[in-house]
């Protein structure tokens, strides 16, 4: 018992950037009030955090490289308002059939050569109903690649568990699919789908047991408020997203999104909410592959630097995104090397692999 006037000494509760730094294994229960006080740690703090749980969970030297590949672009039925393949606007980007099996083992093949070991292929889709013919050849295009060593990924909009099942069988790795922002402000941004459509694909390619690839954009005019929702939803799937991309809004003129984003009044993505979205990922998703996307062409070799820091591990790289820029192998292998990062092997990433305590 305390003496007479010794105040009990109780145990310090931990605070959620804490907890999240002390679990063995990833929750997927958190709440938006603990995201909230994560995401809005003072910066430094929250970056050093994000690099002590990067080093908990992964090897700190591998970066992941991978390369896209459009092999069906433009003419898309969705109304997503900051795409340039969406029909109802005039980007100037083309509608175009999909794209030969020989052409994709050309560019694969180039992009092994060039250090990449996940090949992703993107169809300007809104789904997948009706068209067996495609998923068949998507199908062999999956299988060949696969057989020259890399992880193959695909994008093709909406699935069910049968045409999931299919790229299972076909050997995917991964697929890709994006709750892109939070819940509410989700239908400021798309009309023509729902969230839970977007949740529903991503089941079934969980339930077919290929893994998640299911990030989003920064940069659509959303608050940071959205930004700890959409983190909301990330974390508190089961399991958490095998990768997550962190795409910066690319303003593509003709589309809806650039023109609100011209008002006087938008709201303007700051750096500072990308690294603070990134961190809040790594501390909460421990196990995922983070990789900065889309718009990375526009960001400073310095703020990429603070991306790696705050736990990014994964980029894409080569010729181009799909119909915007992408960084190139030479200069990016170049800055990961200057920064002391390697690229990850094929198939070598396994979350639970991961340095002892002591090795840290
Ligand atoms: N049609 C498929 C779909 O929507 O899932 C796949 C292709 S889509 C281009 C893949 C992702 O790229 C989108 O979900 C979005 O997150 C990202 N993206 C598309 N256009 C973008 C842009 N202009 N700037 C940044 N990211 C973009
Ligand atoms: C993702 O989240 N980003 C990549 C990949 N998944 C398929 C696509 C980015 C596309 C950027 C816009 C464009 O190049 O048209
Ligand atoms: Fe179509 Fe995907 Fe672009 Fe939306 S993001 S318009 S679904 S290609
Ligand atoms: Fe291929 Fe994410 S788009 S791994």
């Amino acid at each position: 018992r305390a003496a007479a006037g010794t105040a009990v000494q109780t145990k310090p509760q931990l605070s959620p950037l804490q907890l999240a730094l002390s679990l063995e294994q990833p929750s997927h229960a958190w709440s938006k009030e603990q995201l909230r006080e994560i995401y809005h740690t003072p910066l430094l703090e929250l970056v050093h955090s994000a690099q002590l749980q990067h080093r908990r969970w992964h090897d700190p030297s591998k970066v992941q490289l991978c390369t896209l590949m459009n092999i069906k672009s433009g003419g898309c039925t969705e109304d997503c308002k900051y795409c340039a393949q969406s029909s109802r606007y005039s980007t100037g980007v083309k509608a175009e059939k999909l794209v030969s099996l020989d052409s994709v083992l050309q560019e694969a093949e180039e992009a092994k050569k060039n250090g990449s070991t996940r090949f992703c292929l993107g169809a300007a889709w809104r789904d997948m109903q009706g068209r067996k013919s495609g998923l068949k050849k998507i199908s062999e295009m999956v299988t060949r690649v696969n057989e020259m060593g890399m992880e193959t990924c695909v994008t093709l909009g909406m699935v069910n568990e049968d045409q999931a099942k299919q790229l299972k069988d076909a050997g995917l790795t991964a697929y890709n699919h994006n709750i892109d922002t939070s819940r509410e402000h989700y239908p400021k941004v798309i009309t023509s789908r729902t969230y839970d459509d977007r949740l529903d694909t991503i089941k079934n390619v969980q339930n077919a047991g290929i893994k998640a690839c299911t990030g989003g954009i920064l940069g659509l005019g959303e608050t940071e408020e959205d930004h700890v929702s959409f983190l909301y939803t990330l974390s508190n799937m089961t399991p958490h997203p095998e990768s997550l991309p962190i795409n910066r809004l690319v303003a593509i003129n003709g589309t809806p999104m650039a023109e609100e984003l011209k008002k006087s009044d938008a709201k303007k993505l700051g750096f500072d909410e990308i690294l603070r979205t990134v961190a809040t990922a790594r501390l909460v998703m421990p196990q995922a592959i983070i990789r900065l996307a889309a718009g990375r062409y526009t960001m400073k070799e310095t703020e990429q630097f603070l991306c790696f820091l705050a736990g990014c591990n994964a980029i894409f790289t080569g010729k181009k995104m799909l119909t915007t820029l992408c960084n190139g192998w030479d200069e990016d292998k170049a800055m990961l090397s200057k920064w002391g990062l390697e690229p990850m092997q094929s198939f070598d990433y396994d979350a639970q692999k991961r340095p002892a305590a002591g090795e840290v």
